[in-house]
């Protein structure tokens, strides 16, 4: 027999065990990265709440072959397939007991690099600030900072695992919030290049946002089902709130986003039917909570008296996904079963319906001016269409097929054109150009043959579009917004999404907020 090393013989003994001992071997084998309570560790969570977007077929071949350019390595040669196969099972299966994540296991997990205020105030290189760009490259998790002048890398950075949502800029582009899959919040200093502050706030995160002011950061959680409120300085936990109605009836939280006029956090509910609305001025307005319904104060774990409040509105159907107007007056909401609906946020109430038919990706929707209206046009997850809606009537003026089914849709307010990708289907490595006037598509880009290609931001200034090519062996590929040309190709690993401090930091009209 040849010589094997010790740490080969303790597979090769552990593959002995019976596919039946399946917790042992995950014990054995898994625990060390994934943690013995499969909550994650150096590695992601392993709770099928967490593992929803990787089919078990594609899980069984990270376990056997392992993962390109992560730490997660094959065991064919260690496991025989019936146990790999049982660790699949396993890991698939709900745990008999949730594990708890209130405030003392959010407190207990905070990470503090750098002290809040010990760090030089002045950026380290040069560079407009208000033009950087944070692109996320999820092909092996990290981060690079981009100049958006002269497209030219200034760092990158490793991130926690699977970043979702758009990280959020504060203050002017001194900090970037990212949030992982894996409810990780991580606080990055622009002006010093290091992290300085990370907390876990739940087990199985959707979003965050954070406050226009720049003082609170709020995170959607699925698991467990809360929202939970951070101190942006440093990410100390100042609130958990329980995402429950009146009845006690709980739900995920779907997403979180910042209404700046109204110094207010609103949050989508996927489980019942009711949009959140939370105050966080010093002095918030008397009676705030009390102000739609029967709202009863939250009776979860509250630590400052009459701060925080909460509207509830309740709705006729529960809302998937929503966009909030530029005046932050009304959100446009798909409803679970086709259509959407809009709620006005003052009234309390819904007050029209839109005919959106299949999916809309409303949270990747965007507005412009045209015929002396403002127009919302729309992706379709499930529909091969932008669906273009007049916001004063909210009737569809114009249903724009596209080659497939989009996921996001881009513009700026010193462009004719708006850009959505084909994100699904065999074109999904074509890029529709639309004329914002005439509603028409006038060029289809195809950047990258046989590879994604999604989601567009452009330049503060709005002359350049830059385009994701979602390929562990992809780029940002920058466009003359005008000429529509190429100008440049930046290699990058999966870049999802990109984030200009400008365009999110003004809440333009042609991106996400
Ligand atoms: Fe996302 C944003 C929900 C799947 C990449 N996604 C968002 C937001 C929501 C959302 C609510 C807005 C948050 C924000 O910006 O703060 N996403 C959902 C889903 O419900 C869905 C369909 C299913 C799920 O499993 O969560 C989903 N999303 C995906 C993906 O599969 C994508 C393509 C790859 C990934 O990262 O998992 C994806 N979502 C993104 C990106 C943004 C995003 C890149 C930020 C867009 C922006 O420009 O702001």
């Amino acid at each position: 027999m040849k010589y094997l090393p010790a740490i080969l013989l303790l597979s090769f003994s552990a593959a002995a065990v019976a596919a039946d001992d399946t917790p042992t071997l995950y014990l054995q084998h898994c625990a060390q990265c994934h943690g013995p309570d499969h909550l994650g560790a150096a590695g992601p969570a392993l709770l099928p709440q967490n593992l929803k977007r990787l089919k078990k077929k594609a899980a069984n071949e990270v376990i056997a072959k392992g993962r390109q350019a992560t730490q997660m390595q094959g065991f064919a040669d260690k496991l025989k397939p019936a146990q790999i196969q049982a660790l699949v099972d396993y890991i698939y299966t709900p745990l008999e007991k949730m594990p708890v994540w209130d405030m003392v296991t959010i407190r207990n997990s905070q990470i503090i690099h750098h002290k809040h205020g010990s760090l030089p105030d002045k950026p380290k290189f040069k560079a407009d600030i208000d033009n950087l760009f944070m692109v996320v490259e999820l092909g092996d998790h990290h981060a690079t900072l981009l100049d958006g002048d002269s497209f030219e890398p200034i760092i990158r950075v490793p991130t926690r695992f699977a970043v979702h949502g758009g990280p959020k800029w504060a203050e002017g582009g001194r900090y970037i919030y990212f949030l992982s899959r894996d409810g990780w919040v991580s606080k990055f200093d622009v002006f010093n290049l290091v992290w300085v502050a990370e907390i876990r706030a739940g087990i199985n995160a959707r979003n965050l946002a954070v406050s226009h002011d720049g003082r609170y950061v709020m995170i959607a959680n699925y698991l467990p089902h809360t929202l939970v409120l951070l101190d942006a300085k440093d990410l100390t936990p100042i609130k958990v709130i329980k995402a429950k109605d009146s009845e006690g009836n709980s739900s995920r939280v779907s997403a979180v986003y910042t209404a700046d006029p109204r110094s207010s956090f609103i949050a989508a509910m996927k489980d019942i039917p009711e949009v959140w609305e939370i105050n966080y001025e010093d002095d918030p307005p008397v009676g705030f909570g009390k102000w739609v319904h029967d709202y009863r104060p939250d009776s979860g774990e509250e630590t400052e008296k009459e701060r925080f409040p909460i509207r509830k509105l309740r709705l006729k159907g529960i809302l998937d996904d929503f966009f909030l107007t530029q005046e932050y007056d009304q959100i446009i909401g798909s409803t679970r079963g086709g259509g959407a609906q809009v709620v006005d946020l003052d009234l309390g109430r819904a007050v029209a319906k839109v005919d959106l038919p299949g999916l809309p990706h409303l949270s990747s929707a965007i507005t412009w001016p045209r015929n002396g209206t403002t127009v919302l046009a729309t992706p379709n997850i499930r529909k091969p269409e932008v669906t273009v809606v007049d916001t004063k009537t909210w009737k569809v003026i114009k249903r724009i097929p596209t080659q497939g089914p989009g996921f996001f849709m881009r513009s700026h307010e010193k462009t004719p054109y708006a850009w959505t990708d084909v994100f699904f289907g065999p074109n999904r490595d074509l890029m529709h150009v639309i004329d914002k006037q005439t509603l028409e598509i006038v060029k289809t880009l195809k950047p990258a043959p046989g590879k994604t290609s999604a989601h567009v931001e452009f330049t503060k200034d709005g002359k350049y579009a830059l385009v994701s090519i979602w390929d562990m062996d992809g780029a940002i590929v920058v466009y003359d917004a005008r000429t529509l040309k190429e100008v440049k190709r930046i290699p990058m690993k999966k870049p999802s999404g990109k984030y200009n401090v400008h365009n999110k930091l003004t809440r333009s009209a042609g991106t996400s907020h």
